[in-house]
């Protein structure tokens, strides 16, 4: 399995990508199973393991049980090294390129080789751009870093065109868990016209307006996972416009 080459095939096929979100530190084991049930009902491609704030081990458990139920490929989404595990088929290797601290920069990249050289995980170079949203999000009180202004549209495409100059191979726009407001439509269309790799866009997207909004100004993939936590009916919502095209 080559996730990469599996997302670039289907970007050059303009296929909408859906990644479900799930952060080990919100859901407990015997949730897995009737989530994942749901997760499969729908067309959703891959799922993101991930959060900001996770006790150690809780991502490989999560992972574990996930795999009892789910084929898709799971991506580790990590807030820290600590999250990385063999189980997992990919880790976005995530640079925090909105930020300046150097440890979310290149730090914790040198702290996790010696973690990857045990794990069989195709590793994918993300350059991760936070944008402000309204309100505070974990990533920023963590990463110590300040999202990007949201009426910054240069500084932010510059910023993205940047990152795959660098060689990073997909860019990730994100607004932050539970974002008040998503990333803006003007934002993502800036940022894809500057862009020859895959955007990834996640953070406030709670409705199928919003997601389509997302896919139709330029994302690639739609990273969701709030929506899903606190309203489990938005999978048969999401299930039903899948199955209306
Ligand atoms: C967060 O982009 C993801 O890192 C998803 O955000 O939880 O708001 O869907 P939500």
């Amino acid at each position: 399995m080559n996730i990469y080459q599996d997302i670039q095939n289907a970007v050059f096929s303009n296929k909408r990508l859906l990644a479900v979100l799930i952060d080990p530190d919100k859901m407990r084991a015997e949730q897995v199973e009737p989530f994942i049930k749901k997760v499969n009902a729908t067309k959703a491609n891959y799922i993101f393991v991930g959060g900001s704030e996770v006790e150690e081990q809780a991502t490989e458990r999560i992972v574990s049980e996930i795999k009892k139920f789910a084929q898709l490929p799971i991506l580790i989404f990590p807030g820290d090294v600590t999250q990385i595990t063999n189980k997992a088929n990919a880790l976005l290797f995530l640079s925090l390129i909105s930020g300046r601290n150097s440890d979310y920069l290149i730090g914790k990249h040198v702290e996790a080789v010696k973690k990857l050289k045990n794990t069989n995980l195709e590793v994918i170079p993300t350059g991760y751009i936070l944008i402000e949203n309204g309100k505070q999000t974990s990533v920023e009180k963590v990463s110590h870093t300040k999202p990007m202004s949201r009426d910054n549209i240069q500084e932010i495409a510059d910023t993205a065109k940047a990152g795959e100059l660098l060689g990073m191979r997909m860019i990730y726009l994100e607004a932050g868990s539970g974002a008040l407001h998503p990333v803006t439509e003007e934002i993502i269309k800036s940022v894809k016209q500057e862009l020859t790799v895959p955007l990834i866009v996640g953070g406030g997207i709670r409705t199928l307006d919003k997601l389509n909004a997302a896919y139709n100004s330029g994302a690639n993939m739609v990273v969701i996972g709030t929506a899903f936590e606190e309203d489990e009916t938005f999978f048969d919502e999401l299930k039903k416009s899948q199955e209306d095209k």
